[in-house]
């Protein structure tokens, strides 16, 4: 027999160092965990194996296909979006690529076990694309299917993506009269900035609020590379992982869409700097805008519309940004830094 197992991509990620203590914590699930890194010793104890070792490596999916029964995958794996306009072609095969080698593998799974694969896939609001500032000022709360137009690699990689899921779920090989029915259930959260008291995000466009946060508790001085009226929604890092437990564990049949918003607080640069500076009083926080990074901030919405997620799966954000900030991020941040 083989051993069933929950399969986690880009592992040792922001989401993935999260997700993995929650799985193993609490559901004390077999978790088969992949990077292109080594994983962190803290989450290596929960997992049944490690594989160091790229999605891009079919070789490397075959043999897991071979050894065990996946039931669940969780693709975290990406390159994000300030990274991936660096090298677009490269950010191109990781993101899109190394999703189309895991859907198929999930494809496969699924035949094999007769029953469909969840497939769980964290998309963001790098997705939208809106046309100014002032169409950004005036959108209020954005809906799924507004503003599609995303202006990054990144961004079009993960609503290309979305559009994968929906393929490979609903309409894969539609001509072969031996088309396989129902072999992948493909559930897509889009996520927005995010912030963990635990990791330091590297690559991103919302990096400006938690590297922010990071800089102030150890005492170095932080030139935020956005304007201070820059806006986009946050989340606190556990509220990421709670979404995605309860969207996979949510009824197939209460779920009315594939992918879904996802949000908590939405400040504003300079009013994250207040409420740093109002835990670091000491800190220097200055502003050095970017102007293409500030550019991709602007195409990103200030607030999104979450309203289905709550309907659907009964969503709901644990931390707010006054509890977000006051009962997990400053004072783990405060501990973490004074070890
Ligand atoms: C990024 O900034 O690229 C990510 C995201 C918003 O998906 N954090």
């Amino acid at each position: 027999m083989r051993k069933e197992v929950v399969l986690i991509t880009g592992a040792n990620g922001e989401i993935g160092h999260g997700l993995i203590e929650y799985l193993g914590e609490t559901c004390g699930m077999q978790i088969v965990a992949i990077d292109v890194v080594p994983l962190d010793e803290s989450i290596r104890k929960y997992c049944v194996r490690f594989v160091q070792g790229d999605i891009l490596d079919g070789m490397l999916l075959g043999r897991l296909v071979a050894e065990y029964d996946i039931r669940t995958i969780y693709h975290l794996a990406s390159i994000l979006s300030t990274k991936a306009e660096y090298n677009p072609e490269a950010a191109h095969r990781v993101n899109v690529e190394g999703t189309l080698n895991l859907l198929r593998l999930a494809n496969e799974q699924a035949q094999w076990q007769g029953q469909p694969v969840k497939f769980l896939y964290p998309s963001s609001i790098a997705a939208y694309g809106l046309p100014s500032l002032e169409v950004k000022n005036s959108a209020g709360k954005v809906k799924e299917q507004d503003f599609c137009n995303p202006t990054t690699m990144y961004g079009i990689n993960k609503l290309y993506c979305e559009h994968l899921g929906r393929y490979y779920s609903n309409h894969y090989r539609q001509l072969a009269a031996d088309r396989a029915r129902n072999s992948l259930d493909f559930r897509a959260i889009r996520f927005p900035g995010l912030i963990s008291a635990q990791t330091v995000p590297t690559g991103g466009t919302s990096d400006y609020g938690p590297e922010m946060l990071h800089a102030a508790a150890q005492g170095i001085p932080y030139a935020c590379f956005v304007r201070p009226d820059a806006r986009l929604p946050f989340m606190a890092m556990p509220d990421a992982v709670k979404a995605l437990i309860e969207l996979e564990a949510a009824p197939r049949e209460k779920l009315s869409q594939l992918v879904y918003n996802v949000t908590s607080f939405s400040p504003s640069a300079a009013e994250l700097r207040e409420i740093v500076l109002g835990a670091f009083p000491g800190a220097e926080i200055t502003f050095a805008p970017h102007a293409a990074r500030q550019g991709i901030v602007d195409s990103w919405p200030a607030d999104v519309d979450d309203s289905a997620a709550r309907r659907d799966w009964g969503w709901k954000p644990d931390y707010d940004q006054e509890r977000a900030f006051k009962e997990y991020l400053l004072p783990a941040i405060i501990q973490r830094y004074q070890k």
